[in-house]
């Protein structure tokens, strides 16, 4: 546990309890949060601060939006859950919404990104075998290096990031993994008969904000149309609007044949995920054959729409676009060498930080915390900067100077 963490009685109390109860699956920023609005946390002690995480993009439309919580309210008082073993008078009419909304035939509703994720990986094998004629047990799905897309044991099992996967073995087969980036290692790739589908991240998030090159995606669609392999778009972290756009494939106008939700779609209120297809994949999965309880509860159906109302009545794509040019252009501006890159799209973004005299930037976070602003490293060097959607153009330009401070206390 870290020690000399000069934190308020109430904060250490917090910390000491999850340290003595709590899993050590996680090594948090030393803040203790107890209240969220819009782009605003505040810790026990009182403290203001911005959020610049957003809860890996979950709270894009900003804490605790009163139309969403409303929502969440509202439902739970009359009806929270059903299973799927019966109907109930929510659960259609959001398919009805969603599937309009992004243009798909049919959705199947889960509750996490992982679960989610899942799903796409076991509605493409059946697809496979059902549609492409691929022989049982012999689908493949191609995926990236340095992917990121949950902690299920299947999901680790193609993972390249041995903090991911190590003794969590036997894995799962069935995975061919190539560079992120490269259409030529993708075409080789299908040259194998028997794969089902290519699984992507648009940008990979947890990865380091690495934005592929214009025209990846395009490049990358064809190859798989061409080779009747299914494109399956993982926006869970992507999606809602974050990268400028409703959806990063958006960018370059390209439909996922399967494309996977979570987080932001419901706002950060609610566990909330969901698979949208078209009919001729989406209705390979027969009665029975796949769901979960909680999957497209009344609450979740209920948050998910005002979520996703939300994004559309506050223009999040654009403010994402617009805001998330004046944030690299104020990060650029920065004269420090211990910012060696400013990367991202819309308000998806990170820096790369240099060590300096054996400050990193876990460091920078602990100092960005002081002034004021919550950012989390990932991978050791790359801090994420993804506030929520909601952020004023005055607020970033706070934002670069907190940002601009914290770096250069280290000077
Ligand atoms: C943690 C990372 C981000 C995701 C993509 C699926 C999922 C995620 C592209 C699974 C989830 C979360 C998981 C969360 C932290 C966060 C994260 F650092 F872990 F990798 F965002 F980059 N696809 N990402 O980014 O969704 O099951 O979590 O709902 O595990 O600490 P989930």
């Amino acid at each position: 546990m870290d020690t000399n963490l000069n934190l308020g009685r109430a904060s250490m109390e917090a910390i000491e309890l999850e340290e003595k109860y709590g899993a050590h699956n996680y090594h948090p920023l030393p803040v203790v949060l107890t209240r969220g609005e819009g782009v605003y946390l505040w810790d026990v002690e009182g403290k203001k601060y911005y959020d610049f995480l957003s809860a890996y993009s979950a709270v894009n439309q900003g804490h605790c939006h009163p139309r969403i919580v409303g929502a969440l309210v509202d439902q739970a008082r009359q009806l929270t859950l059903t299973s799927r073993a019966f109907y109930n008078d929510c659960l259609g009419k959001f398919e009805k919404y969603i599937t309009n909304y992004f243009g798909f035939d049919k959705v199947l509703a889960m509750n996490t990104g992982a679960e989610a994720v899942e799903t796409a990986i076991k509605l493409t094998r059946k697809w496979a075998y059902m549609k492409k004629g691929i022989s049982q047990d012999q689908a493949k799905i191609i995926v990236c290096e340095n992917n990121f897309h949950g902690r299920t044991t299947t999901i680790v099992s193609f993972s390249n990031d041995p903090v991911a996967y190590t003794n969590y073995g036997p894995f799962t087969p069935g995975f061919i993994r190539i560079p992120y980036n490269d259409t030529e290692a993708l075409a080789e790739a299908l040259k194998d008969p028997h794969v089902a589908g290519f699984l992507f991240e648009p940008i990979q998030g947890e990865a380091g904000v690495y934005v592929p090159d214009e025209g990846y995606l395009s490049k990358a669609y064809e190859l798989c149309k061409n080779a009747n392999v299914l494109f399956v778009a993982d926006e869970v972290q992507t999606g809602i609007a974050r990268t400028g756009k409703l959806l990063a494939c958006d960018h370059e106008n390209v439909k996922p044949d399967v494309l996977i939700l979570g987080k932001a779609i419901s706002g950060g209120v609610f566990p909330v995920s969901a698979v949208l297809a078209n009919d001729d994949i989406m209705l390979c999965i027969k009665p029975g054959e796949h769901g979960s309880t909680f999957g497209g509860n009344p609450i979740a159906a209920k948050v998910a729409t005002a979520a996703l109302e939300v994004v559309k009545e506050e223009n999040l794509a654009e403010r994402a676009e617009n805001l998330g040019n004046l944030l690299r252009e104020g990060l650029r501006n920065i004269q420090s060498d211990m910012i060696t890159c400013v990367r991202g799209k819309g308000l998806l973004n990170a820096i790369i930080i240099k060590p300096k005299d054996g400050k990193e930037a876990w460091d920078v976070c602990v100092k960005m915390r002081d002034n004021g602003l919550l950012a989390k490293p990932t991978h050791g060097d790359i801090i994420r900067f993804a506030p929520p959607l909601i952020i004023t153009e005055n607020q970033i330009k706070e934002c670069v100077e907190i940002i601009e401070k914290s770096v250069k206390a280290f000077e």
